[in-house]
């Protein structure tokens, strides 16, 4: 078992630990088969800054939300000064910016790979202003997925369409200012499910390196096929400089969006297994984000659950005796070398994070904090008539 000193080891980790949180996680979304409303759900975009400001007020280590831009900045860049003032009033930082390429009744056959140029140039004019939204925002990354893919053999040129997405990433890529940076997100099918054009972290990484040495691949933890080994895709992103960050949810079947750690918490421990936070410069590269949708949980109570169980994992991670580890592996010691893994996972690590919660002047249990401060009942109240009238209105 890790002692005391892998344990305090572990906290000093948990420091430089931070996860952004999504702005639709706090909002009324679900499946494709419906949605199930909360009263308290977030709406506007200062009921979700207001919702990311009590998350990280509980749990400390939340400091960014993510964007959405036609959810979050319908207007466009006029929708800049409102998320500046946003940033100011609740302490929470704009983070990754993500470019929305499938929502418009023009994305039926693609967006950046879609066979009509028009509409090619117009997805990628969506996606240049939002590259200037993140920079008028200070926001390191932009987070792209595109939903482009077809659904039946022939449908489509698969080959054309690589070219394509070739040419619209290099222009993106050379709008990038400063430290900006572009996230190539994969996924292998839905909404598309014959061919989906980035479907894999094979093409993610490919596509990133043929745009330029500020792209990189997100690795969403929903977005893998059954049993597919995902810390091993990590590992070879890190080893090939192409790690960018995560989406982090959970699944069962397919993109299920689950919160995190509720299905395999150990596939999430291997994952903070591979990626070795002694490297600062590296660690900080890395962009740890949620992408969940809650239909069924209390959203805030979904979002703090998976920042705490984030923590917990990647404390579990750090205390893995990596000498020793090192030491089994080169004597091909493999049973040993697998216990050395397994001791940290199955250690307690939830007393330590106790007291580094009272260390840093966060509440010890952020969920029970939560629901001993009223909020959600509170905003139940104020925000449950207008989203009743709101609903009405979807029926
Ligand atoms: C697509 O499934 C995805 O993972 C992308 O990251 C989108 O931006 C997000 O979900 C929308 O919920
Ligand atoms: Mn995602």
């Amino acid at each position: 078992m890790p002692d005391t000193l892998a344990l305090e080891g572990a906290l000093t980790r948990l420091d430089r630990f931070t996860i952004e949180v999504p702005s639709w996680g706090f909002a009324n979304t679900g499946t494709r088969f419906g949605k199930f409303l909360q009263a308290g759900a977030a709406t506007t975009l200062e009921e979700k800054f207001a919702d990311a400001a009590l998350v990280l007020a509980l749990t400390g280590v939340t400091p960014s939300i993510a964007l959405h831009v036609l959810w979050d900045l319908p207007r466009g860049l006029d929708g800049v000064p409102e998320v500046a003032r946003l940033v100011e009033k609740y302490g929470v930082r704009a983070g990754s910016i993500n470019p929305n390429l499938f929502q418009d009744q023009e994305y039926k056959f693609g967006s950046l790979c879609n066979p009509d140029a028009g509409i090619r140039r117009r997805a990628l004019e969506h996606v240049l202003y939002s590259v200037e939204i993140a920079r008028l925002l200070g926001c390191r990354d932009i987070s792209l997925w595109l939903a482009d893919g077809s659904n039946y053999p022939g449908a489509q040129s698969i080959l054309h369409r690589i070219g394509w997405l070739e040419t619209a990433l290099l222009e993106i890529h050379s709008a990038l200012a400063g430290d900006q940076r572009l996230l190539i997100e994969y996924k292998p099918f839905e909404p598309a499910f014959y061919h989906t054009d980035i479907a894999d972290w094979g093409m993610a990484s490919h596509l990133a390196r043929a745009a330029g040495p500020r792209a990189r691949v997100l690795v969403d933890t929903g977005h893998h096929y059954q049993s597919q080994n995902i810390e091993q895709i990590v590992a070879w992103l890190l080893h090939l400089g192409l790690l960018g960050g995560f989406h982090f949810n959970d699944r069962r079947y397919a993109d299920d969006d689950l919160t995190l750690g509720s299905i395999d918490p150990y596939q999430l421990f291997r994952i903070f297994h591979e990626i070795p936070s002694t490297d600062e410069a590296e660690f900080a590269n890395v962009a740890f984000m949620l992408d969940q949708s809650h239909n069924i949980k209390g959203k805030i109570e979904a979002t703090i659950q998976s920042v705490i169980v984030a923590q917990e994992l990647f404390a579990k991670a750090s205390v893995v005796d990596h000498s020793r580890l090192a030491e089994l592996q080169s004597a091909a010691k493999t049973v040993e070398a697998e216990e050395c893994l397994r001791a940290a996972f199955w250690t307690d690590v939830r007393p330590a994070l106790t007291a580094w919660r009272e260390r840093r002047g966060v509440p010890c249990d952020p969920l029970r904090a939560l629901a001993e401060s009223g909020y959600v009942a509170k905003v139940e109240r104020e925000r449950g008539s207008r989203n009743a009238v709101l609903q009405s209105s979807y029926a």
